[in-house]
């Protein structure tokens, strides 16, 4: 009776390990279009980790949601100068790098950043730039920054990202003033740019913005660099400018809410991004610029030399930082123009 009653307990055990197993859940929160699904089924085939993943079109929306929505993500995927702000607003939990053994892997460069200098928030997931893709079959015209971009004589031809931190940047890199050190008297030396900017704008996008440039809606763009390479790789037709009067580079990073629940799963879905062949598959299907030293490695020399993925040389390029409450007031600024268009 006694070895009956000590089967059952182990059965029960049992039941109790496997149920706990297959329980084990991860709520992702991406940017659209950049994580790639095949990777995520292939860290639930190896886990048994179910994988709910949900997608935004911009760091504001995420840091929303993020602060309305408590603990329901175990990782988001923020530029870095939207970590920044999650860091200072203690909305993200430091990492145990000890879980992280392929954080090793990361060409230096792109760690410890302004953004988390000690590396104890974020792990870099892929970088970039924001620049101008030309249609040069369809645009003649030599196009080197925004103010060509930006001719009254491309009125309905133009993509840019529905971002408008980045638009803004764009006025202020062509009156040469900062990015980073927002003040009232410099946004109002931008807005009448904006105004007639966005005026001349056919179609604001930032999940897809390579749509238009491929279906023929739109000539020119100002798009994410990974959006341009996979342009690039459909006809050299579509060239990449970094824009002469300055152009944003960002790191696009994994961290883990303060909040979240599954903080384990959370670190071994990092840590999985982190090795080579799965870091290629997402360069693969998103060919931004790979942080990761061995992934590189492995890419094709075609990859390597695309002109979006890898850029050579080019004029300034800053990288975003925090700017407190001024966002609120670039966001402002961009909805208002926009609607008054
Ligand atoms: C992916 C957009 C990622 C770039 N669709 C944003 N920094």
């Amino acid at each position: 009776m006694k070895s009956y009653l000590r089967l059952l307990a182990a059965l029960a055990a049992l039941a109790f390990a496997v149920s706990a197993r297959a329980a084990e859940e991860l709520n992702l929160f991406g940017w659209s279009e950049y994580i790639p699904q095949p990777v995520i089924d292939g860290f639930t085939k190896e886990t048994g980790i179910k994988v709910n993943f949900e997608t935004y079109s911009s760091n504001e929306e995420l840091l929303s949601k993020l602060v309305a929505g408590g603990g329901s993500y175990d990782i988001v995927q923020p530029s870095d100068y939207t970590a920044e702000v999650m860091i200072r607003q203690k909305l993200l939990a430091p990492l145990d790098l000890s879980k992280l053994p392929h954080l090793k892997n990361l060409d230096p460069e792109f760690t410890h950043c302004g953004h988390d200098p000690e590396g104890k928030y974020t792990v870099p997931y892929m970088s970039g730039t924001v620049g101008i893709v030309v249609n040069t079959e369809r645009v003649k015209t030599p196009i080197k920054g925004y103010r060509d971009v930006f001719d009254p004589k491309f009125k309905g031809r133009i993509v840019v990202l529905n971002d408008n931190r980045e638009i803004v940047s764009w006025a202020l890199d062509t009156l040469n003033l900062p990015v980073n050190t927002i003040t009232a008297a410099n946004l109002a030396k931008a807005r009448p740019l904006v105004a007639d900017w966005v005026k001349l704008v056919k179609v604001f996008d930032s999940d897809s913005p390579k749509t238009a440039l491929l279906n023929g809606d739109c000539d020119l763009g100002i798009v994410w660099s990974g959006e341009a390479a996979i342009l690039w790789n459909q006809s050299k037709k579509f060239q990449y400018v970094i824009p002469a009067e300055g152009a944003h580079r960002f790191i696009d990073v994994l961290a883990i809410p303060a909040e979240a629940k599954n903080k384990d799963a959370a670190h071994k879905f990092i840590d999985y991004i982190l090795r080579p062949e799965v870091s290629v598959l997402i360069s693969d299907a998103f060919p931004y610029t790979n942080p990761n030293a061995e992934a590189r490695k492995h890419l094709s020399a075609e990859a390597l030399a695309n002109p979006a993925s890898y850029p050579k040389g080019g004029g300034k390029i800053e990288t975003f930082r925090d700017i407190g409450k001024a966002a609120a007031d670039i966001d402002r600024l961009v909805t208002d123009l926009k609607s008054a268009r």
